[in-house]
């Protein structure tokens, strides 16, 4: 069986790295070979990249920046980590891809959505296979990850702002059914995981019964 590219995407608080471990297992236990990954991230590039762009006292960084700098991140994370696991016949998951730069860039700071797409030709090269959005109002995610006492430099953005990048999240969605699936993140989390666990299972029962 080829290599799957699946990402968990989300707004604030929404529980994607909450439910991430539970994936990768459910994953494993069915033979697969898996690798995981997060954006902005997942190689030392990428992660220098990170703590620049969520580093709060960067107040500096324009939207043009941060959008570029988010695919500079993603470039070498495709080449160098996604690429070679797919290639491998290993799946590939990742806590966010480009569908964060479409919410949180386009949604949220107002780029246009075709420079997105032309990065997205040009440095992301791969889209995902499955995509699990998880879904719940802005102000119960933002009351969760304001438990924490800590906010990076995205967090200390606007309810309205997320509210721009939930809706764009919703919008996509809406426009790729057949790769997306939306989860009701404002469940228990035993619900939740249940849930993320059925659209797994049945994946994997769809990629193996085309093999
Ligand atoms: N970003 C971008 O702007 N453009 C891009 O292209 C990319 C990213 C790729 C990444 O930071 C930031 O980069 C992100 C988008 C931006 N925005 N910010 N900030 P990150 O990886 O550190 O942040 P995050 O992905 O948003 O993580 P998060 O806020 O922690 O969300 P999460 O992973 O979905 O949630 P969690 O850590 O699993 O859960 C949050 C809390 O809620 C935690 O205390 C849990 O115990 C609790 N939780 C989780 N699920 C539940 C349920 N079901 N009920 C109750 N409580 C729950």
């Amino acid at each position: 069986m080829s290599g799957k590219f699946i990402t968990l995407e989300g707004g604030e608080g929404a529980g994607k790295s909450t439910v991430l471990e539970v994936v990768r297992v459910r994953l494993a236990s069915r033979g697969l070979d898996v690798v995981v990954t997060r954006e902005p991230g997942g190689t030392a590039f990428g992660e220098a990249v990170r703590a620049i762009v969520l580093d709060p006292a960067r107040r500096d960084i324009t939207a043009e920046s941060e959008l570029l700098l988010m695919f500079a991140a993603r470039a070498q994370l495709v080449r160098e980590v996604i690429q070679p696991a797919l290639a491998a016949g290993r799946w590939a998951l990742s806590d966010r891809f480009t569908d964060a730069s479409y919410a949180y860039q386009g949604g949220g700071r107002g780029q246009p959505r075709a420079r997105i797409a032309e990065l997205e030709d040009w440095a992301a090269l791969i889209k995902p296979d499955l995509t699990l959005l998880f879904d719940l109002p802005v102000a119960e995610g933002l009351a969760r990850v304001g438990a924490r006492g800590h906010a990076d430099r995205i967090e200390l953005e606007s309810g309205d702002f997320f509210e721009r990048v939930r809706a764009a999240y919703r919008e996509r969605a809406a426009a790729e059914p057949a790769r997306f699936r939306v989860i009701d993140a404002s469940q228990p989390v035993a619900a939740v995981r249940g849930a993320a666990c059925a659209i797994i299972d049945a994946y994997v029962d769809s990629v193996e019964a085309v093999a």
